[in-house]
């Protein structure tokens, strides 16, 4: 039913279908999605994100750049069919297993670039700085080192990767976490980097986590964070999921953005992030596919809200008073973070048609269309996708999904026999 209160929304009909934004996914371990449904299987009597985490770094120990590359363009099809237009990449797989650099420090890196440019996602690759295995600044342990860096030998691969950007491409900078991370190497980078570069950070997304910065820092990660750097807008916090009232009006209140990933930290046990309070707040987020158990923009979405319907027992939670539909305010959310938090000032110019003949949109009508999207079923309604104006998704198919499912298998299956 039309609703003539409502304001203008985000979808538009057009010939063959409705035509809604490209979604950014704020968070992205392309090499993760090797292992999706691989850890699934009990390891220890108490298994938890710590035990997940074993398995995953023995999973990274094996990606090379070929097989990154093969891993991150299957991904990154997906992603397009699915809708997402943008992915910022959380990048720490940086050298060889034993730690000893590539011939060219930035080869990972490349392989994920190149991954972005022939599938035709828009990236934003966040080279991760990655120091020490803990808030007590203990030595990387052996399958760690892949991921580590010194300041010095950080600020060089980002001056590698700075004459790569383009329209399509962008280099901001991440800190794994404040657990990988010493305060003075933070401040170093900060005051080497470009202005505009977005920077992202893991924080508080496991209680061990909190205990341990109340232990070491007397303060908890957040509260750290907020106290000892200027915070703002050019900053996305990952997860930020285990957050104080002060906390989450403080995010709030610096315009940084949230990355909130539903289905992988529903996966690994994290918690659930205190939606409703941070939207009163008038918190920005948006959302991350992660560890890709799930590479559909309807499920983060979907689940972001049913989250806090089940712990609060109401019903359409994620809304305003301008905005009374659940899906507008969801996907309007996720819109207007995505140019602080990928650092593209043109995200909005790229598109998803949706399938007006799909059952689930038939009489649909511009103030339903995104719920319907959202919350009403689960065949892909994804039928074209437009990203810096080059089509890439047509019929509901990435161009290329075919040779790049076939190479996905190939490199899967040796990834899995050695
Ligand atoms: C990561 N992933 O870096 O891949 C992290 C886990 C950690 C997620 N948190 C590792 N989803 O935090 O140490
Ligand atoms: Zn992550």
């Amino acid at each position: 039913m039309s609703n003539p209160d409502s304001t203008a929304g985000l979808a538009t009909a057009v010939e063959g279908g409705w035509r809604v934004p490209g979604i950014a996914n704020l968070h992205s371990h392309a090499f993760q999605r090797a292992m999706a449904g691989l850890a699934e299987r009990q390891t220890h009597p108490e298994d938890s994100f710590w035990t997940w985490r074993e398995i995953m770094y023995r999973f990274a120990a094996r990606m090379d750049p070929d097989s990154t590359y093969a891993v991150a363009t299957q991904l990154y099809a997906e992603m397009l069919e699915a809708g997402y237009t943008t992915v910022c990449e959380f990048h720490y797989v940086h050298h060889q297993p034993d730690g000893t650099p590539y011939a060219d420090r930035a080869a990972m890196s490349k392989a994920l670039i190149a991954a972005a440019r022939d599938t035709g996602i828009r990236m934003t690759l966040l080279p991760v700085l990655y120091m020490t295995g803990g808030f007590d600044g203990r030595a990387l342990s052996a399958r760690q080192q892949r991921f580590g860096h010194g300041v010095g030998d950080f600020l060089r691969l980002l001056e590698d990767l700075h004459p790569l950007q383009d329209a399509q491409v962008r280099i901001g900078c991440a800190f794994h976490s404040l657990r990988a991370v010493p305060e003075s190497a933070m401040r170093e980078v900060l005051a080497a980097l470009p202005a505009d570069a977005p920077i992202h950070i893991h924080i508080a997304e496991q209680v061990g986590e909190v205990q341990d910065s109340l232990a070491v820092r007397n303060a908890r990660p957040v509260e750290w964070l907020l106290r000892e750097f200027a915070v703002d807008r050019r900053w996305t916090l990952v997860h930020a999921t285990h957050l104080t009232q002060e906390e989450t009006r403080g995010i709030a209140s610096r315009g940084a953005t949230v990355a909130i990933c539903p289905t992988t930290e529903a996966n690994l046990g994290d918690g659930l992030f205190p939606l409703r309070d941070y939207l009163q707040a008038g918190g920005r987020w948006g959302i991350g596919s992660d560890s890709h158990v799930s590479v559909s923009p309807v499920e983060e979405l979907r689940w972001l809200e049913y989250g806090q319907r089940l712990v609060t027992r109401h019903r359409n939670i994620a809304v305003t008073t301008h905005s009374p539909s659940v899906g507008e305010t969801l996907l309007g959310g996720v819109l207007d973070s995505a140019s602080d938090a990928t650092g593209f000032q043109s995200v909005r110019e790229d598109a998803v048609l949706l399938d007006a003949a799909a059952p689930v949109l038939a009489g649909a009508t511009v103030d339903d269309v995104v719920d319907r999207w959202l919350f009403a079923g689960n065949r892909p309604l994804v039928k074209q996708v437009r990203v810096a104006g080059r089509t890439v998704v047509s019929e509901g198919r990435h161009a290329d999904g075919e040779a790049i499912a076939r190479r996905y298998g190939e490199t899967l299956r040796r990834l899995l026999r050695d």
